[in-house]
């Protein structure tokens, strides 16, 4: 997959400075920029047309553009972390919980599996994304979010690896076995976590 590999080799990276060390993930470097990483074309998805849907829970809501700007909106700074390599610190973000999108009943489906307009997919257990620990983001360091790098709408869920956080998200699929996204089935491995450098199946 050339445009995964592309960056690592690049003068694109920095070891972080030692004082920051203990924020960057083993095996991690700090990207200048930010990289965009897609398996296929861009998604141009027009706010009018974009919507979300959670799908295998309590009915299956939906959620408009206008719907998802009408939620209470939080203010996010996290670190990201790409399994090519590369992490930045302290990016920020505007969006919505999940938890203001999933119900309680939502909850007992043990896994989820976020769906992009363009058929990308990725799995979480359900415990990864409620709790404060995911959310639908729209904007990006105060401004929206290119659509190269998931705009209008993507996931963010910082505490796996970037590949977790799926670009023009569409629908959440909850279910109770658990089912491998894209990366999952090419070899990423199931969960993701940066801190166990946890970037292939057998890792
Ligand atoms: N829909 C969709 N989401 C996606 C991807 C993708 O190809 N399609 N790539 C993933 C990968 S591998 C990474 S590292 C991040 C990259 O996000 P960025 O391009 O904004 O840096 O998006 C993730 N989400
Ligand atoms: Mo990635």
């Amino acid at each position: 997959m050339g445009i995964v590999s592309r960056g690592f080799a690049g003068k694109h990276f920095r070891r972080p400075r030692p004082e920051l060390a203990g924020r960057v993930p083993p095996g991690q470097y700090l990207a200048e920029g930010f990289p965009v990483l897609t398996a296929g074309a861009t998604q141009h998805i027009r706010t009018e047309r974009w919507s979300f849907t959670v799908r295998g829970g309590a009915g299956e809501p939906t959620w408009t553009w206008p719907d998802l700007l009408s939620l209470p909106a939080e203010h996010i700074t996290v670190d990201i972390h790409c399994v090519t390599h590369w992490s930045k610190l302290d990016t920020t973000w505007t969006g919505v919980s999940l938890d203001r999108l999933l119900t309680g009943a939502d909850r007992a489906a043990g896994y989820a599996l976020a769906v992009s307009y363009g058929g990308y997919a990725t799995n979480l257990p359900v415990p990864e994304i409620v709790d404060g620990k995911a959310w639908l983001v729209y904007a990006y360091e105060g401004a929206p979010i290119p659509p190269e790098h998931g705009g209008p709408v993507r996931m963010l869920v910082p505490a796996h690896y970037l590949w977790k956080s799926a670009k023009w998200i569409h629908e959440l699929w909850l279910m109770d076995e658990d089912r491998p996204g894209f990366w999952e089935r090419s070899g990423y491995h199931n969960f993701g976590d940066p801190w166990r450098e946890q970037r292939y199946y057998d890792d």
